[in-house]
Protein backbone atom coordinates (compact mmCIF):
# COMPACT_ATOMS: atom_id res chain seq x y z
CA UNK A 1 0.00 0.00 0.00
CA UNK A 2 2.46 2.71 0.81
CA UNK A 3 3.98 1.90 -2.63
CA UNK A 4 0.95 2.76 -4.31
CA UNK A 5 1.19 6.34 -2.10
CA UNK A 6 4.29 7.03 -1.78
CA UNK A 7 5.61 7.72 -5.31
CA UNK A 8 7.59 10.72 -6.59
CA UNK A 9 4.35 12.77 -8.57
CA UNK A 10 2.40 12.42 -5.45
CA UNK A 11 5.27 13.90 -3.01
CA UNK A 12 5.87 16.64 -5.51
CA UNK A 13 2.43 17.88 -5.27
CA UNK A 14 2.31 17.30 -1.26
CA UNK A 15 5.47 19.72 -1.37
CA UNK A 16 4.65 22.48 -3.55
CA UNK A 17 0.84 22.56 -2.25
CA UNK A 18 -0.24 25.75 -0.98
CA UNK A 19 -3.73 25.45 -0.13
CA UNK A 20 -5.32 22.15 0.27
CA UNK A 21 -8.74 21.20 0.94
CA UNK A 22 -10.64 17.80 1.99
CA UNK A 23 -14.33 16.81 1.51
CA UNK A 24 -15.00 14.28 3.82
CA UNK A 25 -18.01 11.65 3.69
CA UNK A 26 -19.54 9.07 6.08
CA UNK A 27 -16.65 6.52 5.31
CA UNK A 28 -13.86 8.14 7.29
CA UNK A 29 -16.11 7.52 10.70
CA UNK A 30 -16.95 3.64 9.82
CA UNK A 31 -14.04 2.93 11.30
CA UNK A 32 -15.33 4.62 14.47
CA UNK A 33 -18.34 2.36 14.31
CA UNK A 34 -20.48 5.13 12.76
CA UNK A 35 -23.01 3.11 9.41
CA UNK A 36 -22.54 4.63 6.20
CA UNK A 37 -25.37 5.76 3.93
CA UNK A 38 -25.26 3.44 1.02
CA UNK A 39 -23.09 -0.11 0.54
CA UNK A 40 -24.12 -3.40 1.89
CA UNK A 41 -24.22 -2.05 5.80
CA UNK A 42 -25.54 1.30 4.72
CA UNK A 43 -28.54 2.99 6.86
CA UNK A 44 -30.16 3.36 4.22
CA UNK A 45 -30.57 -0.20 3.12
CA UNK A 46 -32.56 -0.65 6.60
CA UNK A 47 -34.95 2.80 6.23
CA UNK A 48 -35.88 4.51 3.06
CA UNK A 49 -34.67 8.29 2.79
CA UNK A 50 -38.01 9.68 1.49
CA UNK A 51 -39.27 8.61 5.22
CA UNK A 52 -36.16 9.82 6.99
CA UNK A 53 -34.49 12.19 6.02
CA UNK A 54 -36.66 14.61 4.45
CA UNK A 55 -38.57 17.51 5.96
CA UNK A 56 -42.60 16.15 4.41
CA UNK A 57 -41.31 13.04 6.63
CA UNK A 58 -40.85 14.99 9.14
CA UNK A 59 -44.01 16.91 9.66
CA UNK A 60 -45.97 14.00 8.47
CA UNK A 61 -44.32 11.72 11.75
CA UNK A 62 -42.05 14.04 13.59
CA UNK A 63 -42.33 10.82 16.49
CA UNK A 64 -40.95 8.54 13.96
CA UNK A 65 -38.08 10.69 12.79
CA UNK A 66 -37.32 11.75 16.17
CA UNK A 67 -36.29 7.95 17.00
CA UNK A 68 -34.31 7.40 14.03
CA UNK A 69 -32.44 10.47 15.32
CA UNK A 70 -32.41 9.53 18.66
CA UNK A 71 -31.03 6.07 18.05
CA UNK A 72 -28.53 7.08 16.14
CA UNK A 73 -27.55 10.38 18.39
CA UNK A 74 -27.52 7.72 20.93
CA UNK A 75 -24.77 5.70 18.81
CA UNK A 76 -22.77 8.73 18.04
CA UNK A 77 -22.40 9.26 22.11
CA UNK A 78 -20.52 6.38 22.18
CA UNK A 79 -18.06 6.41 19.40
CA UNK A 80 -14.69 8.73 19.12
CA UNK A 81 -12.41 9.81 16.43
CA UNK A 82 -10.22 7.50 14.68
CA UNK A 83 -6.89 8.11 13.07
CA UNK A 84 -8.14 9.32 10.04
CA UNK A 85 -9.87 12.37 11.73
CA UNK A 86 -6.83 12.59 13.98
CA UNK A 87 -4.45 12.85 10.53
CA UNK A 88 -6.71 14.83 8.98
CA UNK A 89 -6.18 17.44 12.41
CA UNK A 90 -2.67 16.75 11.75
CA UNK A 91 -2.33 17.90 8.53
CA UNK A 92 -4.12 21.62 9.18
CA UNK A 93 -0.48 22.78 10.73
CA UNK A 94 1.45 21.60 7.29
CA UNK A 95 -0.47 23.92 4.52
CA UNK A 96 -0.44 27.82 4.30
CA UNK A 97 -4.08 27.31 3.52
CA UNK A 98 -6.35 23.71 4.74
CA UNK A 99 -9.63 23.59 4.49
CA UNK A 100 -11.82 20.89 5.76
CA UNK A 101 -15.32 20.19 4.36
CA UNK A 102 -17.29 17.26 5.72
CA UNK A 103 -20.98 15.53 4.90
CA UNK A 104 -20.96 13.87 8.30
CA UNK A 105 -23.04 15.40 10.77
CA UNK A 106 -21.26 13.34 13.46
CA UNK A 107 -18.70 16.33 14.81
CA UNK A 108 -15.65 13.82 15.15
CA UNK A 109 -13.71 16.41 12.90
CA UNK A 110 -14.35 18.70 16.09
CA UNK A 111 -13.77 16.30 18.55
CA UNK A 112 -10.02 15.08 16.94
CA UNK A 113 -8.80 18.70 17.05
CA UNK A 114 -9.84 20.29 13.20
CA UNK A 115 -9.40 23.74 13.72
CA UNK A 116 -12.16 24.56 11.47
CA UNK A 117 -14.74 22.24 9.88
CA UNK A 118 -17.33 23.40 7.42
CA UNK A 119 -20.38 20.94 8.03
CA UNK A 120 -22.34 20.90 4.77
CA UNK A 121 -25.07 18.97 6.30
CA UNK A 122 -25.28 20.33 10.00
CA UNK A 123 -24.90 18.38 12.94
CA UNK A 124 -26.63 15.79 14.36
CA UNK A 125 -26.38 16.83 18.49
CA UNK A 126 -28.39 20.37 17.33
CA UNK A 127 -31.42 20.89 17.65
CA UNK A 128 -33.14 23.96 15.93
CA UNK A 129 -36.72 25.61 16.62
CA UNK A 130 -39.35 25.69 13.30
CA UNK A 131 -40.57 29.13 14.76
CA UNK A 132 -38.08 31.24 16.30
CA UNK A 133 -34.78 29.38 14.79
CA UNK A 134 -32.56 28.94 17.75
CA UNK A 135 -30.78 25.94 17.85
CA UNK A 136 -29.31 24.36 20.87
CA UNK A 137 -27.18 21.18 21.99
CA UNK A 138 -29.47 19.95 24.71
CA UNK A 139 -30.87 16.04 24.82
CA UNK A 140 -33.07 16.44 28.13
CA UNK A 141 -36.49 17.49 26.93
CA UNK A 142 -39.04 16.05 28.71
CA UNK A 143 -41.68 16.08 26.12
CA UNK A 144 -41.59 14.22 22.96
CA UNK A 145 -41.07 14.95 20.25
CA UNK A 146 -39.59 18.12 21.95
CA UNK A 147 -40.90 21.44 22.22
CA UNK A 148 -38.82 24.61 22.04
CA UNK A 149 -39.38 27.39 25.03
CA UNK A 150 -41.43 29.32 22.46
CA UNK A 151 -43.93 26.81 21.65
CA UNK A 152 -42.09 25.73 18.58
CA UNK A 153 -41.23 22.09 17.10
CA UNK A 154 -37.98 21.14 17.14
CA UNK A 155 -36.03 19.43 14.56
CA UNK A 156 -32.76 17.84 14.31
CA UNK A 157 -30.52 20.21 12.30
CA UNK A 158 -28.99 18.52 9.66
CA UNK A 159 -30.25 19.28 6.09
CA UNK A 160 -32.42 16.82 4.73
CA UNK A 161 -32.86 16.02 0.65
CA UNK A 162 -34.66 19.01 -1.60
CA UNK A 163 -33.52 21.58 1.82
CA UNK A 164 -30.65 24.49 0.78
CA UNK A 165 -27.03 23.69 2.51
CA UNK A 166 -26.12 26.61 4.68
CA UNK A 167 -24.97 29.40 2.89
CA UNK A 168 -21.72 30.66 4.43
CA UNK A 169 -20.55 27.05 4.42
CA UNK A 170 -21.18 26.08 1.13
CA UNK A 171 -20.56 29.25 -0.75
CA UNK A 172 -16.95 28.98 1.63
CA UNK A 173 -16.37 25.47 0.38
CA UNK A 174 -17.01 26.35 -3.45
CA UNK A 175 -14.51 29.12 -3.10
CA UNK A 176 -12.04 26.47 -1.43
CA UNK A 177 -12.55 23.92 -4.45
CA UNK A 178 -11.69 26.66 -6.82
CA UNK A 179 -8.52 27.88 -5.18
CA UNK A 180 -7.17 24.68 -3.99
CA UNK A 181 -4.55 23.47 -5.86
CA UNK A 182 -5.05 19.54 -3.64
CA UNK A 183 -8.05 18.53 -3.37
CA UNK A 184 -8.71 15.07 -1.26
CA UNK A 185 -12.20 13.51 -1.16
CA UNK A 186 -12.33 10.97 1.17
CA UNK A 187 -14.96 7.91 2.09
CA UNK A 188 -17.71 9.58 0.10
CA UNK A 189 -19.52 7.97 -2.64
CA UNK A 190 -20.18 11.45 -4.45
CA UNK A 191 -23.51 10.35 -4.93
CA UNK A 192 -25.60 13.69 -3.22
CA UNK A 193 -25.25 17.13 -4.74
CA UNK A 194 -24.15 19.62 -4.08
CA UNK A 195 -21.01 18.69 -2.56
CA UNK A 196 -20.34 15.99 -4.86
CA UNK A 197 -19.30 18.70 -7.33
CA UNK A 198 -17.15 20.14 -5.19
CA UNK A 199 -14.15 18.01 -6.60
CA UNK A 200 -14.92 18.61 -9.87
CA UNK A 201 -14.57 22.36 -9.31
CA UNK A 202 -11.04 21.81 -7.92
CA UNK A 203 -10.16 19.56 -10.97
CA UNK A 204 -11.87 22.06 -13.17
CA UNK A 205 -9.37 24.99 -11.52
CA UNK A 206 -6.34 22.45 -11.98
CA UNK A 207 -5.98 21.06 -8.84
CA UNK A 208 -4.39 17.57 -7.78
CA UNK A 209 -7.34 15.39 -6.99
CA UNK A 210 -6.69 12.50 -4.71
CA UNK A 211 -9.81 9.73 -3.64
CA UNK A 212 -9.33 7.18 -0.97
CA UNK A 213 -11.84 5.24 -0.74
CA UNK A 214 -12.26 1.16 -0.68
CA UNK A 215 -14.21 1.35 -3.41
CA UNK A 216 -14.97 3.23 -6.20
CA UNK A 217 -17.40 6.48 -6.23
CA UNK A 218 -18.86 8.81 -8.97
CA UNK A 219 -15.28 10.74 -8.93
CA UNK A 220 -13.02 7.89 -9.07
CA UNK A 221 -12.60 9.07 -12.63
CA UNK A 222 -11.22 12.34 -12.66
CA UNK A 223 -9.09 11.71 -9.91
CA UNK A 224 -5.48 12.07 -10.27
CA UNK A 225 -4.60 9.80 -8.10
CA UNK A 226 -7.29 6.60 -6.38
CA UNK A 227 -6.11 4.92 -3.45
CA UNK A 228 -8.08 2.29 -2.46
CA UNK A 229 -7.89 1.51 1.42
CA UNK A 230 -9.36 2.86 4.54
CA UNK A 231 -8.90 6.30 5.71
CA UNK A 232 -8.11 5.35 9.04
CA UNK A 233 -5.29 3.59 7.76
CA UNK A 234 -3.75 5.53 4.79
CA UNK A 235 -4.19 8.85 6.09
CA UNK A 236 -1.57 8.51 9.33
CA UNK A 237 0.84 6.93 6.44
CA UNK A 238 -0.16 10.63 4.31
CA UNK A 239 0.85 12.67 6.91
CA UNK A 240 4.21 10.98 7.60
CA UNK A 241 4.91 10.98 3.39
CA UNK A 242 3.57 15.32 4.43
CA UNK A 243 5.97 15.10 7.71
CA UNK A 244 9.36 14.08 5.22
CA UNK A 245 8.81 16.01 2.20
CA UNK A 246 8.56 19.50 3.85
CA UNK A 247 11.50 18.44 6.26
CA UNK A 248 13.19 17.98 2.73
CA UNK A 249 15.14 21.27 0.87
C1 LIG B 1 -14.82 4.25 3.37
C2 LIG B 1 -14.57 3.44 4.46
C3 LIG B 1 -13.34 3.62 5.11
C4 LIG B 1 -16.53 2.92 3.72
N1 LIG B 1 -12.49 4.55 4.66
N2 LIG B 1 -13.96 5.16 2.94
C5 LIG B 1 -30.28 15.38 -9.51
C6 LIG B 1 -29.12 16.08 -9.81
C7 LIG B 1 -28.56 16.93 -8.89
C8 LIG B 1 -29.11 17.08 -7.63
C9 LIG B 1 -30.24 16.39 -7.34
C10 LIG B 1 -30.82 15.57 -8.26
N3 LIG B 1 -31.93 15.03 -7.69
C11 LIG B 1 -32.03 15.50 -6.43
C12 LIG B 1 -31.02 16.33 -6.20
C13 LIG B 1 -30.73 17.05 -4.98
C14 LIG B 1 -30.32 16.14 -3.83
C15 LIG B 1 -29.39 15.02 -4.30
O1 LIG B 1 -28.21 15.17 -4.46
N4 LIG B 1 -29.94 13.82 -4.48
C16 LIG B 1 -29.17 12.68 -4.98
C17 LIG B 1 -29.53 11.45 -4.18
C18 LIG B 1 -29.40 12.56 -6.46
N5 LIG B 1 -29.61 17.02 -2.94
C19 LIG B 1 -30.25 17.76 -2.04
O2 LIG B 1 -31.48 17.70 -1.92
C20 LIG B 1 -29.42 18.72 -1.22
N6 LIG B 1 -29.97 20.02 -1.29
C21 LIG B 1 -30.04 20.70 -2.42
O3 LIG B 1 -29.64 20.26 -3.49
O4 LIG B 1 -30.58 21.95 -2.28
C22 LIG B 1 -30.87 22.69 -3.46
C23 LIG B 1 -32.23 22.28 -3.94
C24 LIG B 1 -33.29 22.41 -3.09
C25 LIG B 1 -34.55 22.05 -3.54
C26 LIG B 1 -34.72 21.51 -4.81
C27 LIG B 1 -33.62 21.36 -5.64
C28 LIG B 1 -32.36 21.76 -5.20
C29 LIG B 1 -29.42 18.30 0.23
C30 LIG B 1 -28.73 17.01 0.45
C31 LIG B 1 -28.81 16.61 1.92
C32 LIG B 1 -28.20 15.24 2.18
N7 LIG B 1 -28.54 14.83 3.49
C33 LIG B 1 -28.01 13.56 4.00
C34 LIG B 1 -28.69 13.27 5.36
C35 LIG B 1 -28.12 14.20 6.45
C36 LIG B 1 -28.81 14.04 7.74
C37 LIG B 1 -28.61 12.67 8.35
O5 LIG B 1 -27.47 12.28 8.65
O6 LIG B 1 -29.60 11.98 8.55
O7 LIG B 1 -26.59 13.63 4.13
S1 LIG B 1 -28.23 12.19 2.88
C38 LIG B 1 -26.72 11.37 3.26
O8 LIG B 1 -25.89 11.32 2.09
C39 LIG B 1 -26.00 12.31 4.27
C40 LIG B 1 -24.59 12.28 3.75
O9 LIG B 1 -23.88 13.40 4.21
C41 LIG B 1 -24.78 12.23 2.26
C42 LIG B 1 -23.58 11.73 1.50
O10 LIG B 1 -23.28 10.41 1.83
P1 LIG B 1 -21.76 9.93 1.95
O11 LIG B 1 -21.10 10.64 3.07
O12 LIG B 1 -21.11 9.99 0.64
O13 LIG B 1 -21.96 8.43 2.45
P2 LIG B 1 -22.18 7.09 1.58
O14 LIG B 1 -22.72 6.08 2.51
O15 LIG B 1 -22.94 7.36 0.35
O16 LIG B 1 -20.70 6.68 1.14
C43 LIG B 1 -19.74 6.23 2.07
C44 LIG B 1 -18.46 5.94 1.31
O17 LIG B 1 -17.46 5.60 2.25
C45 LIG B 1 -18.58 4.76 0.33
O18 LIG B 1 -18.08 5.18 -0.94
C46 LIG B 1 -17.68 3.69 0.95
O19 LIG B 1 -17.01 2.89 -0.02
C47 LIG B 1 -16.69 4.52 1.72
N8 LIG B 1 -16.06 3.86 2.86
N9 LIG B 1 -15.63 2.57 4.62
C48 LIG B 1 -12.82 5.27 3.56
N10 LIG B 1 -13.00 2.86 6.19
ZN1 LIG C 1 -38.44 28.48 19.32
Amino acid sequence: MIDEIDHREFRAVLKRARHTAVLTGAGISAESGVPTFRGADGLWKKFRPEELATFEAFMANPGLVWEWYNYRRDLIKKVKPNPGHYALAEMAGYFKRFTLITQNVDGLHELAGSPQVYELHGNIRRNRCLKCNRTDYRDDYVQFPPICQCGGSLRPDVVWFGEMLPEQELSASIAAARDCDLFFSIGTSAAVQPAASLPFMAKQNGAFVVEINPEPSEISAICDLTIRGKSGEIMPLIVRIIKEVQGEE
